[in-house]
């Protein structure tokens, strides 16, 4: 790590990239050599009265923005005792909070530890151990659950975690009220002068994303400020943001497709406006693109699906200002595509991108056959792909493979997992998606499936692994296996086969009860059961994916 004055170490555990593609990233101007702050902060100066963030009621410019960032910063180091490198698990819904946060952590050179509300203390325990992380962040109570209370249990058990931050009205004695650390400096000068003058190096790690995850346990991803920092910027650049922006943040903010693609960070960069909604509820989605003028919004297939049976039936009017649907997270259909710009009025483009890096976008400016049958192609020069067959050999154009690539924005490896790595990622440093693809003429890529024993669940990724390991924790289980079956709303849905030990008995409500006592998020609960007598092998004696994904298909056509 030479090139640039502003590097500290990255920390044990990180892969990093290695010398001479670091020089080719740099030399490209891919990577400024800038920490994420110091971009916010830059683009947040030139539009200081304008308005940058829009929860309910709470509309923050960009002024406000920052030095509220800054404060927050500062008392997490002052009040709380946090210091560079710590790590906070970050589980807030879509609020106001969240953004100053992590524009907070940002700056302080904290890291936020990307969670989803939907988690519970099964996913949270194991990201806080794997973290080490000395803070946790989520709302009081959300759709009827009590997190502070999960997170109070969640820190009475674990070494690290000192600080509960609390989002709410009644924040319970030893938790840290987060909106009020959230709130107006006493002297905003001294505020931000003090990380204008101490900002986190380049190459340190700014945040981290969750893997999809095919393992038992998710992965973290290390994104750094260089690397996410172009992400983001890129991104902007392609889907054509500027001040005007208005993006809507509907998906969970914590998920890099509202983060960074170009989502919460590339609209701020841009000097346009961030408008956070806890939900994509169509009728309070609607309502917020019309009474903010949004012109930007991220959705997954699913919830494309649903605004589109809404509009059919109470009309797109609200949607006037809408410029850009962007859909992804998981295989649109091209009849579902076809139907956006008629019935809905905007363009669309499809994104079909991970959170270890790769983005792959539709342009503004494709024609309608690329934007509805295709998901797009690398966004960034620096973008290496390769798809291939089962012993890594480059297959043809127009040939299904299974895509890998290295890129400037995609990290060589995840964060301590040595051993996922050896098997994620090729020795020279290809990540090996696991998605199956084909590559067109014009250089557009088709997703045709996935070679990786993942559950894609209306673009909520479940790992079958882990789910056959909580099933597997039931005595009556002898084996099983966990598969995708097909479902018109979401895409997928969790499938299970088991074969049980004799004498014994099993109902799905006994294994859902199971998995909730162990705290496991409700979206992983398997939503069918096929008790059977033998579990279809391969030649190799590996249970027959493939076989099965087909025999519940099958037994959902002729039920
Ligand atoms: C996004 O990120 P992740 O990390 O939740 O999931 C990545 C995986 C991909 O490997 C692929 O299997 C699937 O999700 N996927 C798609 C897709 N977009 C993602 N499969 C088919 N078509 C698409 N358009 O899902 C993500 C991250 C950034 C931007 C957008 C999506």
């Amino acid at each position: 790590m030479t090139e640039s004055t502003n590097v500290t170490a990255i920390s044990e555990g990180v892969v990093p990239w290695p010398e001479d593609a670091v020089r080719d990233y740099v030399a490209h101007g891919w990577w400024r050599g800038l920490s994420l702050g110091a971009e916010l902060w830059a683009a947040a100066d030139a539009r200081a009265t304008h308005v940058a963030l829009v929860d309910g009621d709470v509309r923050l410019d960009h002024a406000e923005l920052i030095l509220r960032s800054d404060a927050l910063a500062g008392r997490l180091v002052d009040e709380l005792g946090l210091v560079r490198g710590d790590r906070i698990v970050m589980q807030l819904p879509n609020c106001w909070q969240f953004v100053v946060l992590t524009l907070a952590c940002l700056r302080a050179g904290i890291v936020p530890v990307m969670a989803l509300p939907a988690h519970r203390q099964h996913e949270l325990r194991y990201l806080v151990e794997h973290s080490e992380a000395r803070a946790i962040a989520v709302p009081d109570r959300l759709r009827g659950f009590d997190h502070e209370a999960m997170a109070a249990e969640l820190m009475s058990g674990s070494a690290t975690l000192e600080h509960l931050l609390v989002v709410g009205d009644n924040v319970r004695a030893g938790s840290s009220d987060l909106t009020r650390l959230a709130g107006p400096p006493a002297e905003p000068a001294k505020a931000r002068a003090r990380w204008d003058n101490d900002q986190p190096g380049s190459r340190d790690v700014a945040v981290f994303l969750l893997s999809g995850g095919t393992t038992g346990l998710p992965k973290l991803i290390a994104r750094t400020h260089d690397d996410y920092a172009y992400n983001a910027h890129a991104s902007a650049e392609l889907c054509g943001l500027g001040r005007d922006t208005v993006y809507l943040v509907t998906l969970p903010a914590g998920h890099n497709f509202p983060l960074a693609c170009p989502g919460i960070l590339g609209t701020l960069l841009a000097g346009g406006t961030v408008v956070m909604l806890p939900s994509p509820e169509p009728e309070r989605a609607f309502a917020a693109i019309e009474a903010e003028g949004v012109t930007a919004t991220a959705a997954v297939p699913a919830v494309a699906q649903r605004w589109l049976l809404h509009a059919a039936d109470h009309g797109a009017t609200q949607l006037r200002s809408l410029n850009l649907l962007q859909v992804g997270g998981a295989r649109l259909a091209d009849e579902v595509a076809r139907q956006v710009r008629p019935v809905l009025g905007c363009r669309l483009q499809q994104v079909f991108g991970m959170a270890e890096g790769l983005l792959n976008y539709t342009r503004l400016d494709d024609p309608d056959g690329v934007v509805c049958r295709t998901q797009g192609r690398p966004l960034s020069p620096g973008d290496e792909v390769r798809i291939v067959d089962e012993f890594d050999r480059d297959v043809a154009d127009g040939t299904l493979g299974s895509l890998l690539t290295r890129g400037p924005y995609t990290p060589r490896g995840y964060y301590r997992a040595a051993e996922q790595n050896a098997r994620a990622f090729t020795e020279d440093g290809w990540y090996r998606s696991g998605d199956i693809v084909r590559r067109l003429p014009d250089g557009n890529l088709v997703v045709e499936g996935r070679d990786k024993d993942m559950i894609n669940r209306g673009g909520e990724k479940i790992s079958a692994e882990e789910v056959e390991n909580l099933v597997y924790r039931l005595p009556q289980v002898a084996q099983v296996a966990a598969v995708a079956m097909p479902d018109p709303e979401l895409g997928e849905r969790v499938c299970l086969y088991a074969v049980l030990k004799p004498g014994t008995a099993l109902t799905l409500d006994e294994i859902r009860a199971t998995m909730t006592a162990e705290g496991v998020a409700r979206y992983k609960m398997p939503d069918r059961l096929e008790v059977v007598d033998e579990i279809a092998a391969t030649k190799v004696g590996k249970v027959d994916k493939k076989a099965l994904r087909a025999d519940v298909a099958a037994r959902l056509r002729n039920p």
